[in-house]
Protein backbone atom coordinates (compact mmCIF):
# COMPACT_ATOMS: atom_id res chain seq x y z
CA UNK A 1 0.00 0.00 0.00
CA UNK A 2 1.43 3.56 -1.08
CA UNK A 3 2.54 5.81 1.66
CA UNK A 4 0.24 8.93 1.67
CA UNK A 5 2.06 11.62 0.45
CA UNK A 6 2.88 14.20 3.08
CA UNK A 7 1.21 17.67 3.06
CA UNK A 8 3.21 20.46 2.94
CA UNK A 9 4.17 22.03 5.75
CA UNK A 10 2.45 25.79 5.66
CA UNK A 11 5.45 28.38 5.96
CA UNK A 12 3.89 30.66 8.45
CA UNK A 13 3.57 34.37 6.86
CA UNK A 14 6.29 36.88 7.82
CA UNK A 15 5.12 40.00 9.22
CA UNK A 16 4.01 42.50 6.11
CA UNK A 17 7.27 44.39 5.05
CA UNK A 18 6.93 47.75 4.52
CA UNK A 19 7.92 49.12 1.06
CA UNK A 20 9.80 52.25 1.72
CA UNK A 21 9.86 54.71 -1.04
CA UNK A 22 12.42 57.01 -2.40
CA UNK A 23 15.48 55.08 -1.00
CA UNK A 24 14.36 55.54 2.21
CA UNK A 25 15.59 53.89 5.26
CA UNK A 26 13.28 53.17 7.74
CA UNK A 27 13.69 52.24 11.50
CA UNK A 28 11.25 51.14 14.13
CA UNK A 29 10.41 51.12 17.64
CA UNK A 30 9.94 47.39 18.09
CA UNK A 31 10.35 44.12 16.06
CA UNK A 32 8.75 43.46 12.82
CA UNK A 33 8.51 46.98 12.24
CA UNK A 34 6.02 47.68 14.54
CA UNK A 35 5.48 51.01 16.96
CA UNK A 36 6.57 54.24 15.88
CA UNK A 37 9.08 54.70 12.87
CA UNK A 38 10.95 57.09 10.57
CA UNK A 39 12.53 57.19 7.80
CA UNK A 40 15.87 58.88 6.40
CA UNK A 41 17.00 59.38 2.86
CA UNK A 42 20.35 58.59 1.61
CA UNK A 43 22.62 61.31 2.79
CA UNK A 44 21.11 62.39 5.78
CA UNK A 45 22.46 61.04 9.39
CA UNK A 46 21.12 61.78 12.62
CA UNK A 47 23.72 62.75 15.55
CA UNK A 48 21.20 62.27 17.98
CA UNK A 49 18.48 60.05 18.24
CA UNK A 50 16.81 61.96 20.57
CA UNK A 51 15.91 64.59 18.18
CA UNK A 52 13.39 61.84 17.11
CA UNK A 53 12.59 60.25 20.64
CA UNK A 54 14.08 57.35 19.63
CA UNK A 55 17.39 57.16 21.59
CA UNK A 56 17.72 52.89 22.50
CA UNK A 57 14.64 52.49 20.98
CA UNK A 58 14.96 51.04 17.40
CA UNK A 59 14.33 47.45 17.29
CA UNK A 60 14.08 46.66 13.63
CA UNK A 61 14.57 48.32 10.26
CA UNK A 62 14.37 48.57 6.35
CA UNK A 63 17.58 49.51 4.32
CA UNK A 64 17.14 49.21 0.81
CA UNK A 65 18.81 46.79 -1.41
CA UNK A 66 21.96 48.50 -2.03
CA UNK A 67 22.00 50.65 0.63
CA UNK A 68 24.04 50.69 3.51
CA UNK A 69 23.73 52.54 7.20
CA UNK A 70 26.00 52.71 9.42
CA UNK A 71 24.69 53.10 13.45
CA UNK A 72 26.24 53.85 16.55
CA UNK A 73 26.11 53.60 20.32
CA UNK A 74 26.43 56.40 21.11
CA UNK A 75 25.45 60.02 20.05
CA UNK A 76 27.69 61.79 17.79
CA UNK A 77 29.03 58.89 16.45
CA UNK A 78 31.26 57.21 19.16
CA UNK A 79 30.90 54.10 20.72
CA UNK A 80 30.90 50.36 18.98
CA UNK A 81 29.33 50.98 15.22
CA UNK A 82 28.08 48.50 12.81
CA UNK A 83 26.30 48.73 9.21
CA UNK A 84 23.15 47.43 8.23
CA UNK A 85 21.63 46.08 5.20
CA UNK A 86 18.93 44.71 3.96
CA UNK A 87 15.03 44.00 5.81
CA UNK A 88 16.25 43.45 9.78
CA UNK A 89 13.30 41.92 11.52
CA UNK A 90 15.13 42.21 14.51
CA UNK A 91 17.74 43.86 15.96
CA UNK A 92 18.82 41.56 18.49
CA UNK A 93 20.04 39.14 16.03
CA UNK A 94 22.99 41.72 15.17
CA UNK A 95 25.96 41.49 17.04
CA UNK A 96 26.32 43.18 20.22
CA UNK A 97 22.91 42.80 20.98
CA UNK A 98 21.81 45.91 19.03
CA UNK A 99 18.30 45.83 19.83
CA UNK A 100 17.43 49.68 21.78
CA UNK A 101 20.94 50.48 21.61
CA UNK A 102 20.76 52.79 18.71
CA UNK A 103 22.01 56.39 19.52
CA UNK A 104 23.15 57.64 15.81
CA UNK A 105 22.63 56.74 12.08
CA UNK A 106 25.05 57.94 9.38
CA UNK A 107 23.16 57.08 6.05
CA UNK A 108 25.52 59.15 4.05
CA UNK A 109 27.58 56.13 3.21
CA UNK A 110 25.82 54.70 0.11
CA1 LIG B 1 12.65 48.79 20.81
CA1 LIG C 1 22.85 53.99 22.80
Amino acid sequence: MPRPIPRPVPIPRPYPIPAPTNSQACFYEYENFQGRSFCLRPGQSVSDLRTYGMDNEISSAIIPAGFTVAVYEYADYYGYSVELQGVIYDLSDYNYEWDDSISAIDYTQY
